[in-house]
């Protein structure tokens, strides 16, 4: 398949990764490992990290993100350690790259660029290449004249005469040119792919109960969704390694079945061209009935993951559906405390934290059963046991109340099944989404639901853990 992506060409490259942190940025300073997220980052590049740069400051500097003299140091350190690029932990403004590349004389590479490089690695669906190319296009296009005018002075500058537009510039107009041609022509195509996922997506949506699984990169997503569909999802110790949606069925035991879908992970400052870019991909699981926040409790830094989580969910809009948060990693919890108390502790300040969180380890597979329990309580809301009265000729409703409620028994008259069944709302509702009729507990079916599950809810009828709703309403 052709694609446009691009490479930073920074595979197997000695790296030199460099920060501010702001004396106002309490979180980052308290960290034992600040870099620890771009290490990782720069490794699922592919690249060697071989020394790093922290200083401590007030502010950025406008020119140069560091300071002169930090600068002079970072020149002696690169030289040093013979390393090829530098990395930075934030965005660089087009000005502040080409001051720096000057300063150092190697490649600078900033943090979305940084990601976006893993992203053009990793996209192997020709929605996650479009997606991917479009984000490199819009960060890579402001930059066009910066990197150009960085490579006249290279080479020495134009030859052209004063006043004249040097060829850096000329070469500029064209690239500008050719770069918004070409991202009218992808996001074309881009909608066209969307377009077709889309209708597939809601077709999903309303004939089954979708289920989200939503996370931090890296926080076992995929080994999750894998353990409990055997979908086959590319799980790997690499941030990023999802870039598309996978969805598959789970079997919730008692008949009941659900769709699960993976998707790509979240990291906190993600660039926003990606998250533009990828806002589709990440809507399919954003908008299913139920969503599994994952989180990988044995991370230090997991609670502000699931911050970062939460801010991405309700930046792309995805607010009233019920969330759980499952806490990951249980045995690698376990093994990494001291004690089985410190793990237990831990567990306690989760619970206290997330009232409606509870833990698991996708690798072992303990704890599925609550997880399986708990889910299929958001998809049947509340049981009751009535009496309904299906015509028998309507075979197709009857044999779904046999699959999927529990039937406690049955009588048949001359023309109708009478059936006494636990029945969540949900199962009505799909019955007569099959355009079923029929009575329950001698009721039209309306006024039975509205009698036995009061208070009118959306479809799907399940409940929103009280906490899970503060957070919604941004508490
Ligand atoms: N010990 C332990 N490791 C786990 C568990 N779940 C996942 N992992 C490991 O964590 C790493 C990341 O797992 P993935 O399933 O790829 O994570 P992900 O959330 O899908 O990551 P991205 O697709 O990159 O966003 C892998 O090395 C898994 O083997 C678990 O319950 N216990
Ligand atoms: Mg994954």
């Amino acid at each position: 398949m052709e694609t446009g992506l691009r490479s930073a060409s920074i595979q197997s490259e000695r790296a030199i990764l460099a920060a501010v942190i702001l004396n106002s940025d309490e979180a980052t300073l308290s960290r034992s490992d600040p870099l620890s997220e771009l290490r990782a980052l720069a490794e699922t590049a592919g690249v060697l990290p071989v020394g790093q740069l922290i200083q401590n400051r007030q502010g950025m500097d406008g020119r140069t993100c560091l300071g002169k003299g930090k600068i002079q140091e970072l020149v002696a350190v690169v030289r040093e350690l013979r390393a090829a690029v530098v990395i930075f932990d934030h965005d660089l403004s087009p000005s502040q790259l080409r001051n720096i590349e000057k300063e150092l004389c190697c490649k600078v590479i900033d943090r979305s660029e940084l990601i976006l490089d893993i992203f053009a690695n990793r996209a192997s669906s020709r929605a996650a290449q479009l997606q991917v190319e479009i984000a490199q296009l819009e960060y890579t296009a402001p930059r066009l004249r910066a990197m150009w005018s960085h490579l006249g002075q290279v080479t020495g500058g134009s030859p052209m005469g004063v006043g004249t537009r040097g060829p850096g510039e000329q070469q500029i107009e064209i690239d500008r040119r050719l770069v918004s041609r070409r991202i009218v022509a992808l996001k074309r195509e881009l909608s066209e792919v969307q377009a077709r996922k889309t209708r597939e997506v809601q077709a999903r949506r309303a004939e089954h109960f979708t289920v989200g699984i939503v996370g931090y990169t890296n926080a076992g997503k995929s080994t999750l969704f894998n353990a409990l569909t055997q979908g086959g999802a590319f799980a790997n110790d690499k941030l990023f390694a999802t870039l598309q949606t996978r969805t598959e069925a789970w079997n919730l035991g008692g008949g009941n079945a659900v769709m699960l879908s993976d998707t790509v992970g979240f990291i906190q400052r993600l660039p926003h061209h990606l998250v533009a870019s990828f806002r589709a991909t990440l809507e399919e699981t954003v908008h299913a009935h139920l969503l599994l926040l994952v989180v990988d409790a044995a991370d230090v830094d997991s609670p502000a993951q699931l911050a970062t989580v939460r801010e991405v969910l309700d930046g792309i809009g995805a607010k009233g559906q019920p969330r759980i948060v499952v806490l990951n990693k249980l045995d690698k919890l376990e093994a990494e405390n001291r004690s089985p108390s410190e793990s237990l502790r831990s567990l306690k300040e989760w619970s206290v934290k997330e009232p409606s969180s509870f833990a698991l380890s996708a690798l072992t597979r303990d704890g599925f059963d609550d997880l399986r329990a708990r889910v299929r309580q958001e998809l049947l809301g509340e049981i009751r046991e009535v009496t309904v009265s299906i015509p028998m000729r309507d075979g197709r409703a009857v044999d779904y109340l046999e699959a999927r409620a529990t039937v406690v028994s049955r009588e048949y008259d001359e023309t109708n099944a009478i059936l006494l069944v636990q029945l969540a709302r949900r199962h009505v509702e799909h019955l007569i989404a099959m355009g079923s009729r029929f009575v329950i507990d001698g009721l039209p079916v309306h006024e039975a639901i509205s009698k036995l599950w009061p208070a009118p809810k959306e479809i799907p009828a399940v409940r929103i853990p009280p906490h899970e709703r503060l957070v919604g309403d941004g508490a």
